[in-house]
């Protein structure tokens, strides 16, 4: 059995290029790392890769990571600039026995060293989001933008081995040098072939709290289902967190386990998602919340235009 799963409609394209690679027998990591570059590359998705949005500063400030759930060796980046795919970086840090995590400049200078691609990663388009932001600012304070499109896979391959990713521009607005919960295992992401892998997006400053995408792998290794344990993990930290605090950021997550079964769970409404397994093509579905329960349901051509006409269509300044 292969498979990928991942968070939002926008990684169709990825999983539909890393299903090919695992198909013919590649690696789960190969699958990954191609199937993000995907996302990273697309110049009209706002929070991933070249196009991202960029913090008060006008910078885009990326974080990624890369985790392989067979040594479970981690590699991340966090705030990095100018360089075309921080999924390709994190990878090439997740062999590292030491430094294997690095932020800012830090992370430009070995990028650079090991001679990936630079890139100015802020688009036109993402700065008239900016310029229009700024000029609301005269009406409103500055806040980060609440919206939340990290992507984030999970992959198994023939080998059984499994490989999870992410990559983000985190939150439009945020302060420079902020980091969210993608760069950091056991929040974002984490995975362990002998079991599965779970990768998280929504709000990072409560991902953190939670250390959720190791919970949802601890669940699925004392024997829940990969959606079983994604909505007890939701569940149990949403109500958490509105007890102690009166409120829960948003938060979703994809898993899916070493033999291809796959869950998801999210205390939002419209979170979107994308799976492929050996059984099943390469699909979108759409969440809905019943009962405390997350049911999904595959997303109608109809859903499918409109998103990709909303998010291409002419951007005006204000
Ligand atoms: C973060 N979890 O940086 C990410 C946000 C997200 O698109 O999912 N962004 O907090």
């Amino acid at each position: 059995m292969w498979g990928m799963i991942a968070t939002w409609r926008m990684a169709l394209e990825g999983i539909t290029k890393g299903a090919e690679l695992l198909e013919n027998g590649k690696c789960a990591g190969d699958a990954i790392e191609e199937a993000i570059k995907e996302v990273e590359d697309f110049p009209y998705y706002k929070s991933v890769g070249y196009g991202g949005l960029p913090n008060e500063e006008m910078e885009v400030e990326l974080d990624a990571a890369y985790m392989d759930g067979d040594t479970l060796d981690v590699g991340c980046v966090a705030a990095i600039k100018d360089f075309k795919n921080p999924i390709s970086i994190a990878r090439r840090l997740s062999i590292e026995k030491v430094n294997s995590m690095l932020v800012g400049a830090g992370a430009e200078k070995f990028a650079h060293k090991e001679g990936f691609e630079r890139k100015n990663m802020l688009s036109d388009r993402a700065k008239i989001h900016y310029e229009n932001k700024i000029k609301k600012l005269k009406k409103e304070d500055i806040v980060p933008y609440d919206g939340h499109d990290t992507v984030g896979m999970v992959s198994l391959d023939k080998n059984r081995k499994m490989v999870v990713g992410t990559s983000t521009s985190g939150l439009f607005m945020k302060k420079k040098g902020r980091v969210g919960d993608s760069p950091i295992a056991g929040s974002g992401f984490y995975v362990d072939s002998e079991i599965g892998g779970v990768t998280a997006t929504g709000l990072g400053e409560d991902l953190m709290k939670c250390c959720i995408s190791y919970e949802v792998v601890r669940l699925m290794g004392e024997g829940f289902s990969p959606q079983e344990a994604c909505d007890r993990a939701v569940s149990k930290f949403d109500a958490k967190l509105k007890s102690r605090r009166n409120k829960a950021g948003d938060m979703s997550i994809v898993a899916m386990n070493n033999k291809g079964e796959w869950g998801v769970a999210t205390n939002i409404e419209g979170f979107s998602f994308a799976v492929v397994t050996e059984n099943e093509p390469p699909k979108v579905y759409l969440t809905k919340i019943i009962n405390n329960k997350c049911v999904h349901e595959v997303a109608s051509k109809e859903w499918l235009d409109d998103y990709m006409k909303t998010r291409t269509m002419p951007l005006e300044r204000k």
